[in-house]
């Protein structure tokens, strides 16, 4: 390998985010181009998307609308000044969103990932029940295994232990609700689990520990992606928001992996039935194109804000590139495909076909649990004696070699391919990680 980094093709200068950079580097993969369900390499070797990206890419790769839309834009208004100035694209993307979006969550917070989204969340949790008179409620509750980014914010209310030990003391007065993994009674699982509601009765214990008075918002992913696709107990966040709302306490939803289809609702709140104060997204909003996320928020938090003398800031928080005019026409795109060409409902109507190819892996070499929800689904592998990992990379390079693309994390293999795929294709994907896991 070319090391100096002064040559162009030389792979040292770029240290890459959450990745073994010397393995990588050793014996890389790289990607060339893709189109709809599959990614080119630079050998020319077509792999079937078996990932969406990293969750993002729901209409698969270069739709069309959204290309031409990026382009149109680039040179219609390429940027415009995000804060005391405003382009008409951000306002019709908010108002899309706010229709789109549950309930009464009918304003958008532009941010341009998802970790920012989750910042955004945090922050106006905190402003709002300062602006209602109650200071007191500073404290932010996440949840075991929760993956909430990688700001400071997020990962103190995450957690993943590897995301959080390394950096310091993280955020003061943050504490965790259990997580509702439990293999022993919930194996082979779809859409909810059947057991463990009681778990969130854990809230009710920490509103006992801190007093309720003391506590913000609760943030927890409705179906957790990056820990390996946990799925929610049946009647879990039913009672999540129930306490929450008994006790004040705001309820935010981290949807960045489950919103726009991926569940085959617009959101997992839809999915779920249940309504959170708070939607945080970013992902699949402009298809993974152009970054960029949006938090929802309710009229009613929305409104606290809106009090003081009208000349004065409401919210001292945004970015350079709130509502940037190519992510907004990236986005408007991409809820344009998904409406046209149906891709919730077809996410929907996939959902089972897509469960049965997943459950056909029971019984193959160390496979001890799989769990679907809309278009995910999860393989949770027996690891490999004091070798933690190594049993889902393994299969990963496998199915690359035959021609597919998975997500690892520790031992589990996650799936959650563009929510175009064709029958004939999940049946290629659970062909090969099947192959990858005998081989
Ligand atoms: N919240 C949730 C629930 C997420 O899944 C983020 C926040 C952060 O988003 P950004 O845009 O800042 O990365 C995420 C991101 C994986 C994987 O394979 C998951 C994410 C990102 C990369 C890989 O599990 N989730």
């Amino acid at each position: 390998m070319d090391t100096n980094p002064k040559r162009a093709n030389a792979m040292d200068a770029y240290w890459m985010p959450f990745t073994a950079n010397r393995h990588f580097k050793r014996n890389p993969r790289m990607i060339a181009g893709a189109e709809g369900m599959y990614y080119t390499t630079s050998e020319g070797k077509k792999v079937l998307d078996g990932t969406a990206g990293l969750w993002c890419v729901n209409a698969g790769h270069a739709a069309p609308r959204i290309t031409e839309a990026v382009k149109n834009q680039m040179t219609e208004l390429d940027y415009a000044p995000a804060f005391q100035m405003g382009h008409p694209k951000a306002f019709e993307l908010a108002n899309r969103l706010a229709e789109l979006a549950p309930g009464d969550l009918n304003h958008v917070f532009f941010t341009n990932s998802g970790s920012e989204s989750v910042e955004t969340a945090l922050k106006i949790a905190l402003a709002y029940h300062k602006a209602k008179g109650n200071a007191s409620r500073t404290r932010l509750i996440g949840r075991e295994k929760g993956y909430h980014g990688v700001n400071f914010g997020g990962i103190a209310v995450g957690g993943i232990v590897n995301n959080r030990r390394h950096f310091g003391s993280l955020l003061t007065g943050v504490d965790h609700l259990r997580h509702t993994h439990d293999l022993e009674r919930n194996a082979y699982s779809q859409g909810e689990a059947e057991h463990g509601v009681e778990l969130a009765e854990d809230l009710v214990r920490l509103i006992e520990l801190h007093g309720a008075e003391t506590i913000a918002a609760v943030i927890v992913e409705p179906m957790a992606g990056s820990a390996g696709v946990i799925l929610p107990p049946k009647g879990y966040l039913k009672r999540l928001r129930e306490i929450t709302r008994e006790h004040g306490i705001l309820l935010i939803f981290d949807e960045v992996i489950t919103a726009y289809g991926r569940l085959g609702r617009a959101f997992g709140a839809d999915y779920y039935g249940v309504e959170p104060d708070m939607i945080t997204t970013a992902k699949g909003l402009t298809n993974g194109v152009i970054p960029m996320g949006a938090v929802m928020i309710s009229s009613e938090i929305h409104d606290a804000f809106m009090t003081g003398p009208d000349h004065m800031i409401e919210l001292f928080h945004g970015y350079t590139y709130s509502g940037n005019p190519v992510a907004c026409a990236a986005a408007l795109a991409a809820l344009d495909t998904y409406r046209e060409e149906e891709l919730f409902e077809r996410a929907a109507s996939l959902e089972g076909y897509w469960a049965e190819a997943m459950f056909s892996l029971k019984g193959l070499p160390h496979v001890k649990d799989i769990r679907c929800a809309g278009l995910v689904g999860a393989v949770e592998l027996e690891p490999v004696a004091d070798m933690p990992t190594k049993r889902a990379l393994d299969v990963y390079l496998r199915a690359w070699d035959k021609g597919a693309h998975l997500r690892t994390t520790g031992d589990i293999i996650a799936m959650s391919p563009p929510l175009i795929i064709e029958k004939q294709e999940i049946d290629e994907l659970a062909g090969i990680l099947a192959e990858s896991l005998i081989a």
